[in-house]
């Protein structure tokens, strides 16, 4: 912490670039350093709070995409003080924490900025693991595969390994979908994670997590919480009282980019270099059983990996979408059928469509190519990670 204090008290001037926001903003945002640089770090709270307030506006106003950069650094950059005054205030560390993940969530790392939320995050978090964490977790249910009713749908093929040559020819650019086995042995993930390791590493780190059935569901929300209290309400309970009936998960959210100590267990497929863009997106998806991602398009390529517990994969290609009575607007990516219990006479063109399916198990990837159709739903405790590529 000491390398920290000091880097933000000798840091000159870092709102030079924010010389157009309004002048209130701008008197709030020099108390902020002034004050740090004094040591006065209930002042400096004050101010940081401030401006957090006055930023937040902006960040909630309009469409995301539409939002300037320039708010979310600033608040990337508040978090950062308002985070270390805590500290040095004895805040209880999970308020200095969540402060760092708002800023890593909401806001942008400037430029010029050199110091890092994340790391910060981190370093808090290690400082605070061992008092804060329950550890106490029950294993994982025995398998349900009971509960998966016979289906008279096609397997998806499956293919042990595959060279990068033949990968490229049998199925990426033909667009066809496939499971490689064998491929994930090398991924530390596979022996590592469980609930208690996720508990350690970023139990109290605060991360976005879908609450309801579905998203294409009325009541269905989104809802702030660590990963410890994400854990404890929708994965322990689940266990110990049944399934609740709005269900908790952490879906499609950049985890690794958010806490680097996960994205070492982690091992990008070789098959992504086969695309255009280095990086792909690398998104993670942990819940409980019985998650269902409703049937939907995505524009890129995905290898979806399957670490811990098993998932059911529906499958059908780009071209049914005529059939599929899809949705207008934000969900413009989504069909309305559900496919676990079509609604004929409501959809009746859907009788057309013929899905492949199959269960994804743990060290198993699924290549979905770009636009395919994909519906999968959890058969146990289950974290995937995918891997958008283009
Ligand atoms: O695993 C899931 O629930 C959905 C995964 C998915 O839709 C994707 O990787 O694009």
């Amino acid at each position: 912490m000491e390398r920290i204090r000091t880097s933000l008290s000798i840091a000159r001037d870092p709102w030079g670039s924010f010389e157009q926001v309004h002048p209130v903003l701008l008197s709030d945002l020099k108390r902020v350093t002034q004050t740090f640089g004094l040591v006065q770090y209930e002042q400096c709270l004050a101010s940081c709070q401030y401006a957090l307030d006055y930023v937040w506006e902006k960040l909630n106003t309009g469409h995301w995409k539409d939002i300037s950069d320039q708010w979310r650094q600033i608040y990337y950059s508040v978090s950062y003080y308002k985070s270390v005054c805590l500290y040095e205030l004895h805040h209880p560390p999970l308020k200095c924490i969540k402060t760092c993940d708002m800023g890593i969530l909401m806001g942008v790392k400037p430029l010029k900025w050199d110091l890092c939320l994340k790391e910060l995050a981190s370093t808090l978090h290690k400082l605070h693991e061992s008092t804060e964490l329950v550890k106490d977790i029950p294993a994982a249910k025995i398998p349900r595969l009971e509960l998966i009713s016979p289906s008279k749908d096609k397997s998806i093929q499956r293919v042990s390994c595959p060279s990068l040559e033949s990968f490229r020819k049998q199925w990426l650019s033909i667009g066809q979908p496939v499971i490689i086995t064998d491929c994930m042995h090398h991924w530390p993930a596979l022996d590592k994670w469980s609930l208690a390791y996720f508990q350690t590493v970023a139990g109290l780190r605060t991360v976005p997590v879908e609450i309801g059935s579905r998203y294409t569901d009325d009541d269905w929300s989104q809802q702030l919480l660590t990963i410890s209290q994400f854990i404890q309400q929708y994965i322990v309970k689940h266990q110990a009282e049944g399934a609740p009936a709005r269900r908790g998960y952490l879906a499609q959210h950049q985890l690794f980019d958010q806490i680097p100590e996960l994205r070492d267990d982690i091992i990008v497929p070789e098959y992504c270099c086969l695309g255009e863009s280095p990086d792909p997106d690398i998104n993670a998806w942990f819940g409980p059983e019985g998650t269902v991602s409703p049937l939907h398009q995505d524009p890129k390529d995905n290898l979806l990996c399957q670490v811990k517990g098993r998932k059911l994969v529906k499958l059908c290609p780009p071209d049914m979408a005529d059939c599929l009575y899809v949705n207008e607007g934000m969900l413009a990516n989504t069909s309305q059928v559900d496919v676990e219990s079509i609604d004929l006479q409501k959809f009746p063109l859907a009788a057309k469509v013929s899905f492949t399916e199959s269960v994804l198990h743990p060290g198993e990837m699924l290549f979905i190519p770009a636009k395919y159709w994909h519906h999968v739903r959890s058969l146990d405790l289950s974290f995937s990670v995918s891997f958008w590529w283009s």
